[in-house]
């Protein structure tokens, strides 16, 4: 496995996914990680097998104990990066960011690896959990004087629960003090701006991004 070039480590890592091979897959990423790949590039590739894993769900290929399994094999790959992805500019911004999953959906991984990725960059991250009320986004951001809400969705079935926490920002008198980005593989730009947010980005990378802009302007 050492002389593989590093484009094939990676192609091996999203095999590792999508053939749910743990064992395997955290050795690969030692491997990796002293040839020299970034952790956010052996990230991308668990990401992608994680949508090949969808992919096999979706057509009856995978049931629902491959993907309770996925998600296990995923985050113990994360532990192994997240300290690489931690390592971050050392640049702190005064900026408390209250991220989440939207009531009703479980699903956690793109939301920490945002979350992660915004430590990295210097932010405060105030972390909800899954399966969110609207009431604690607000409670969240009241206590901790939030500039930034994000939230994550991944099932079709329960993002416009989005609009629910917004409805009971705008209610709060809280909605013009926070910018809020939505993220997940149930959103696109256009589905979040009907939901009333203020971005959306694709890749938590994305997101980081919009969010320094944000925190340098000072919103
Ligand atoms: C793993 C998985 C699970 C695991 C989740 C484990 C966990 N701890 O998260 C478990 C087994 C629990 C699960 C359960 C279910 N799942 Co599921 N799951 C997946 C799967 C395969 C991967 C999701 C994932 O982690 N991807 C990897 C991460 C890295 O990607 P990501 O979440 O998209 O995040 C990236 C970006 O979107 C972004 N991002 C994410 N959130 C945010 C937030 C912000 C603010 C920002 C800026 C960015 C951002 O950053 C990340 C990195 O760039 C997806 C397939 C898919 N294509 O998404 C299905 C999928 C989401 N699940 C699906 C379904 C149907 C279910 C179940 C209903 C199945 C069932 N019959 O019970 C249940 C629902 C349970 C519930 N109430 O939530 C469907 C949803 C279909 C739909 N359109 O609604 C999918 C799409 C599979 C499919 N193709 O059918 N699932």
């Amino acid at each position: 496995m050492s002389a593989l070039p590093k484009g094939q480590l990676l192609e091996e890592v999203e095999r590792c996914i999508v053939l749910l091979n743990g064992g395997e897959l955290e050795e690969l990423i030692n491997k990796c990680l002293e040839c020299g790949l970034s952790a956010l590039e052996i990230l991308n590739s668990m990401a992608k097998g994680m949508e090949e894993v969808g992919r096999k769900y979706e057509a009856q290929e995978y049931f629902l104990s491959e993907l309770i399994f996925s998600g296990e094999i995923f985050k113990r790959g994360m532990k192994i990066l997240e300290p690489y992805l931690k390592r971050g500019s050392g640049r702190e911004t005064e900026s408390v960011v209250v991220i989440g999953t939207v009531m009703n959906d479980l699903h956690d991984i793109g939301k920490n690896i945002f979350a992660t990725l915004l430590m990295a960059a210097g932010f405060r991250v105030v972390d909800l959990g899954v399966d969110v009320p609207p009431e604690k986004f607000v409670e969240a951001v009241r206590e901790n004087n939030a500039e930034i809400v994000g939230i994550s969705a991944l099932l079709t079935s329960t993002a416009s629960g989005i609009r629910d926490i917004i409805k009971m920002l705008e209610k709060a008198s809280l909605r013009r003090r926070v910018k809020v980005i939505v993220g997940g593989a149930a959103l696109t730009h256009e589905m979040a701006k009907e939901l009333g947010a203020d971005a959306y980005a694709e890749t938590a990378v994305k997101g980081v991004e919009i969010c320094k802009k944000w925190a340098m302007k000072n919103i």
